[in-house]
């Protein structure tokens, strides 16, 4: 992609981020009516459709030749990403919004032929907007996000839910995490993956270790994180598969190998 393209791009989608919170904030104490998808804590609402049914007509508007691979169904039907790929969480942390109205955020990760160009994380009601274009480092809001410097492992602070230290977890053996967990210096775990991103990205974090994410939980974080020298991979050091659910490990470089290696054993 040109440069001058990229840059249009990137004015345009944040156009897009801006508007889109703007809407959320406006009605966030209206009532709501409150949905529930694969189980009974998997929740959404209208707003996380609204919002997604907003990037949608925004996107064909100004982009018709772009697609959009979205959480909530009003995109196009994503099986490859081929040509430039719009990968959108509209709300990211819905329980979050539900039940705290705060610590959510909107993600948008821009792919072309597969490569993340632009990434963005918005967290709506604290007004802090995560950017990364590739290859020009990551910001909030005007800020440049330093480089990822040294960390040893007994300095960490990671972000893990405590479902992966529950023995009967179908993910990950619990031994793992348990050991990991008494290593380290704390856990944190604050419901939305797109906001876990960018607190690895600006360092308040050193790691995220997850197992069970959609593209567009990772989409935009991964291109954010990586822009400061993190790594991004599944939760056994492979590439991501940005089309399928996939576990994920996102950290500092310098403790990355050693959690996979010593740490992380999934089960089969
Ligand atoms: P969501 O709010 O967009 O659904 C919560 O720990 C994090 O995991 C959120 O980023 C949430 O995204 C994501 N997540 C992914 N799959 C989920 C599911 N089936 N149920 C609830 N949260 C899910
Ligand atoms: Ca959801
Ligand atoms: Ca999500
Ligand atoms: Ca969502």
């Amino acid at each position: 992609m040109e440069s001058q393209t990229r840059e249009h791009l990137f004015e345009k989608a944040k156009d897009f981020v801006y508007e889109a919170g703007q809407r959320i904030k406006e009605k966030i104490h209206e009532p709501r009516t409150i949905e529930t998808k694969s189980n009974p804590n998997d929740l959404v609402t209208e707003m996380d459709q609204s919002t997604e049914k907003f990037f949608a007509e925004s996107i064909r508007n100004e982009f018709p030749e772009h697609r959009l691979f979205g959480e909530e169904g009003f995109g196009d039907d994503i099986q490859d990403l081929k040509g430039i790929v719009w990968i959108v969480d509209p709300i990211d942390g819905t329980m979050n919004f539900v039940h705290q109205k705060r610590n959510f955020a909107i993600s948008v990760g821009i792919y072309e032929e597969g490569v993340g160009q632009i990434g963005i994380i918005y967290d709506v009601m604290a007004g802090a907007l995560y950017t990364a274009v590739r290859g020009q480092g990551a910001f909030k809001n005007d800020e440049p996000l330093k480089l990822m410097n040294e960390r040893s492992m007994e300095q960490s602070i990671l972000a893990l839910n405590t479902s992966w230290l529950i023995p009967e977890n179908p993910h990950i053996e619990h031994k793992g995490v348990e050991e990991l967990v008494k290593r380290i210096r704390s856990t944190r775990s604050y419901g939305s993956a797109a906001l876990e991103f960018a607190y690895v990205a600006e360092g308040v974090l050193d790691g995220y270790l997850t197992m069970t994410l959609m593209p567009w939980d990772i989409a935009a974080g991964k291109i954010i994180v990586n822009e400061v020298g993190g790594l991004v991979t599944t939760a056994d050091g492979q590439e991501l598969d940005m089309l399928n659910k996939t576990t994920v490990l996102a950290s500092h470089p310098d403790i990355h190998k050693e959690i996979i290696d010593q740490y992380v054993e999934l089960k089969k």
